[in-house]
């Protein structure tokens, strides 16, 4: 049996801060259409794919930031690549900074991937789970992550989405970093995992992991993908963007842990596999066949505690 979800990782170079949304959004446009000269039917886009990546930046009132924000999607600027993947009936996902308003008033503010299907509907929107980096300003730094600052963790976790003829479920950067993202997915039957990602190249707590980001970032994704019997898609924002070197490395990983594709450059650029959904099977209903082999009652440490705790 085979499933054919043909998949498009469609890579940014930088977005500068004087760059517009509406010049952004005919680059992804741009992309779209080379999707749709390799038949793709879903085509995955980074993290904060609208902006530049603003958290390295501080700014006292946060309010000032409120710029970088979506107040909803689709809107005026995003309208035309709606539109444009539907007519070429094309799905994607997008990452983006949203700010969402409750009924009494309250303003949340998310770091989101959204996913459309190819009729133009909006299946899902994820709300990223691990933020990394810190609240406060660090003046010592030689640029900002303070995604602590900008972004509240998800309150909902990792959802999983009957989607493109597969299921489907989505996660942000850093999440790609923690096991337990694809686990929880994975728990639920996870087909396809989208990962948008902005990774700069210098991490400044430990300069010695420098050198080790692309590693890092395959390891992790290639991991991910073996021990939970998925795709992952993982699309970066790459590129010097405001004076910041980002991981390109975009890559598409079968249910076997291989690498079936992987972009060169740090611009933007396309890359596209055909995935079929039924190999993920050949895992799950193996080796990795949880509900035969998993140990859930000797797991109870990684819900039920946070940190590291020493014998006596
Ligand atoms: N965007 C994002 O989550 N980036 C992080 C950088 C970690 S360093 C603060 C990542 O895990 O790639």
């Amino acid at each position: 049996m085979s499933r054919i979800l043909t998949v498009g990782a469609a890579q940014l170079g930088p977005i500068q801060r004087d760059h517009s949304r509406a010049s952004v959004v005919q680059r992804l446009i741009a992309l779209l259409h080379q999707a749709n000269q390799h038949g793709v039917q879903l085509v995955v886009f980074p993290e904060l794919a609208l902006t530049t990546f603003f958290p390295r930046w501080f700014v006292d009132d946060i309010t000032e930031a409120d710029h970088w924000y979506e107040t909803a999607m689709p809107n005026a600027d995003t309208q035309p690549l709606f539109d444009e993947a539907k007519r070429l009936g094309i799905g994607f996902s997008l990452g983006y900074a949203s700010i969402e308003t409750d009924a009494d008033g309250t303003r949340h503010r998310y770091n989101v991937q959204t996913l459309v299907e190819r009729d133009g509907s909006i299946v899902a929107t994820y709300r990223k789970v691990h933020i990394p980096g810190h609240e406060h300003h660090e003046p010592g730094r030689p640029f900002q992550h303070a995604e602590r600052y900008y972004f509240e963790p998800s309150k909902e976790g990792f959802g999983v989405w009957r989607a493109f003829d597969g299921v489907i479920g989505m996660m942000i950067c850093n999440d790609r970093r923690w096991p337990e993202s694809y686990r929880v997915m994975g728990l639920q039957g996870v087909e396809m995992i989208l990962c948008g990602y902005n990774t700069p190249i210098h991490y400044v707590p430990d300069p010695s992991q420098d050198i080790l980001q692309g590693f890092h970032n395959a390891l992790v994704m290639q991991s991910g993908a073996y021990q939970n019997g998925t795709w992952v898609v993982g699309v970066a924002k790459a590129g010097v963007e405001e004076g910041v070197d980002s991981l390109g490395q975009s890559m598409i990983v079968a249910p076997s842990g291989q690498i079936v594709a992987q972009t060169l450059t740090t611009d933007d650029e396309l890359i596209v596999a055909r995935c079929d959904l039924d190999w993920c099977a050949r895992y799950t209903g193996t080796l990795f066949n949880f509900d035969r082999y998993r140990r859930p009652e000797v797991y109870g440490r990684i819900t039920t505690q946070r940190g590291v705790m020493l014998p006596d």
